[in-house]
């Protein structure tokens, strides 16, 4: 092993160690618990300055999980979701990152947390079968096994919007929240952007601001969310069936238990009366009125036309209702935004819609944003633009596999992996929802959770026969993409024109980039590939 410097231009020998996890987020600290929990020495390096990937970043006001925290959390430690009590069903973005606080102190592993520190290249050695790890400070680990915890959310969409320098006000952006408190009072503010994240600080922030101009390129199909208190009849309900409400789970095609919504009486209702069942659930329990209908066309266009009556109904002046209307893709044909009095907010005196489907920002000036001839004077511009998504966090990366092949110029054309786990040529180099996976096709922590299984399965595989290392064969890997893409031409969702395809940013091949297949269905897939020693796979 060479020596390397330290800061102070002392030779030494570099850490060596099991596994290096990058990313202290939901991913990176299960991937630390069960490596640990399983005896192996390992570490994590996270660039931000606290742990909680996402929930760390992503601290806008209005930011909350939409899928219920009490499956919205880990299931591995059955004391850890009996003794956590959510005081909301669908939790805020402060509580789930003291939550995550809680898992790390409870599992004793901050000490293996390198906080503020950026990976910034991951280089294997063919001869020694392990891999060197280099990160913006300078530090130089040797690790047999490398796990990507980077998110698919997790670095911002350049905003590449003329002029933005120069503004002379504040610029916030949804995915990188300033941890102090932020004021919008007395304050007029422009929001560029109507995904998820700005539908969900849109209401919050037109409550503060002096007047808020919502710059909407592309509407999305907005449904109300069910935000309550957790009672503790609910409470109850949850922690006496967990055992076997998180296996029905896995066996879902979204990796979500709707069970206690279901209602033999939806079985005798027409779509629309489905449709008013469904808004009264709603969030994602809107998907349950209509029991496995949703990847028809023909309920689809049922569906986008009623929510925009609901829209014509609740917003008061006919041309801003009809501006609010998706009018590039069916509902279910790309990701639906959930939160609470998002068309009411368009009713509000001190909030105007500005339509820029058309037309690009033309420039941000000193004190504003222009467009065409007409100037919008502002104080904060807060971007809520969405991500590198996917593929960002690991192109930020320099990553030489086998004969110093780059994963850069292997994703040229598109990212290509086996069940989103591992990639040809990148031996012990794992992805947690890696690019083909069902990435957010449903509940992230269950998919978090399976992959850490199966690669922890993996590594004490690898170890129990004495072998050194393992990648998938090219030809299983071929086999999985042209899988992936032939369940994506079969389904809705892979329709619209959204990140989940690459098609939001401009240089990224538009592709398919995740698992439609069903999480039960993928969750068999990733036993199967683990299963006749692992065959799918080249172990060296
Ligand atoms: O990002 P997005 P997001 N000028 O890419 C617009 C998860 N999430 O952060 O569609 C003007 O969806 C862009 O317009 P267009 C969830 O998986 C979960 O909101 O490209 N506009 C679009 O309106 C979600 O899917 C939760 O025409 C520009 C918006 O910005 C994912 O994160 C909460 C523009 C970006 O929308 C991403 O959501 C939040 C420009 N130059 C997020 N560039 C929960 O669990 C982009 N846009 C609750």
């Amino acid at each position: 092993v060479e020596h390397v410097l330290n800061t102070n231009g002392v030779e030494h020998l570099p850490e060596t160690i099991d596994a290096l996890v990058v990313g202290a987020g939901f991913a990176g600290l299960a991937m630390l618990h069960a490596l640990r929990e399983r005896g192996y020495s390992a570490k994590i390096f996270e660039a931000g300055h606290e742990i909680g990937g996402t929930w760390h970043w992503n601290r806008y006001p209005g930011a909350r999980c939409d899928v219920e925290s009490m499956q919205y959390s880990y299931s591995f430690s059955d004391e850890l979701q009996q003794q956590w009590h959510w005081s909301e069903r669908f939790a805020k973005q402060p509580e789930i990152l003291r939550y995550l606080n809680h898992v790390v102190d409870k599992f004793d592993l901050r000490k293996h947390i390198q906080l503020e520190t950026r990976v910034t290249s991951v280089i294997y050695d063919e001869d020694r079968s392990q891999w060197a790890i280099t990160t913006n400070r300078d530090d130089h680990i040797i690790a047999k096994f490398c796990i990507m915890a980077t998110g698919c959310l997790s670095i911002p969409k350049d905003p590449n919007i003329k002029g933005l320098d120069q503004f002379k006000g504040n610029v916030y952006s949804t995915s990188h929240w300033p941890a102090d408190d932020v004021s919008f009072i007395d304050r007029r503010v422009a929001i560029i952007g109507t995904g998820a994240s700005g539908v969900q600080c849109i209401p919050m922030i037109a409550k503060q601001a002096t007047h808020l101009y919502v710059f909407q390129r592309t509407p999305n199909f907005v449904i109300p969310a069910n935000y309550e208190p957790v009672d503790s009849e609910y409470e109850d309900d949850w922690k006496s069936n967990y055992t076997q409400r998180r296996r029905q789970s896995l066996e879902s095609p979204a990796g979500i238990f709707f069970g206690y919504v279901n209602d033999s009486s939806i079985a005798t209702m027409t779509d629309a009366e489905r449709f008013e069942e469904g808004w009264k659930r709603g969030g994602f329990s809107f998907y349950t009125a209509f029991q496995g209908r949703l990847n028809d066309k023909a309920i689809s266009e049922i569906i986008s036309k009623l929510i925009c009556d609901k829209i014509r109904k609740t917003v008061k002046d006919p041309a801003v209702a009809e501006t609010l209307f998706p009018y590039d893709h069916l509902f279910g044909t790309k990701r639906p935004c959930v939160t609470s009095q998002y068309y009411e907010t368009f009713n509000r005196d001190n909030v105007t819609l500005v339509d820029i489907r058309n037309k690009n920002i033309d420039e941000i000036t000193p004190t504003g944003i222009q467009i065409e001839d007409k100037h919008y004077d502002v104080d904060d511009i807060v971007l809520a633009i969405g991500f590198d998504a996917i593929t960002g966090a690991i192109f930020n990366i320099d990553i030489h596999g086998r004969s110093g092949q780059t994963l850069r110029d292997k994703w040229t054309i598109r990212p290509r992996t086996l069940l989103g786990l591992m990639m040809a040529h990148f031996p012990n180099l794992f992805t947690i929802t890696g690019p083909g996976s069902p990435v957010d096709l449903g509940n992230m922590i269950p998919h978090i959770e399976e992959n850490v299984k199966w690669i922890i399965n993996c590594i004490d595989y690898l170890k129990m026969h004495n072998i050194d290392s393992i990648e998938p064969t090219v030809n299983a890997q071929n086999a999985w993409m042209d899988h992936v893409d032939m369940v994506a031409g079969q389904i809705l969702c892979s329709t619209g024109n959204s990140w989940y395809n690459g098609s939001s940013l401009s240089g990224k091949t538009n592709c398919v980039m995740r698992y439609a297949g069903g999480f039960n269905n993928y969750l068999k897939m990733c036993e199967n590939a683990a299963m006749h020693d692992y065959a799918q796979f080249f172990v060296l």
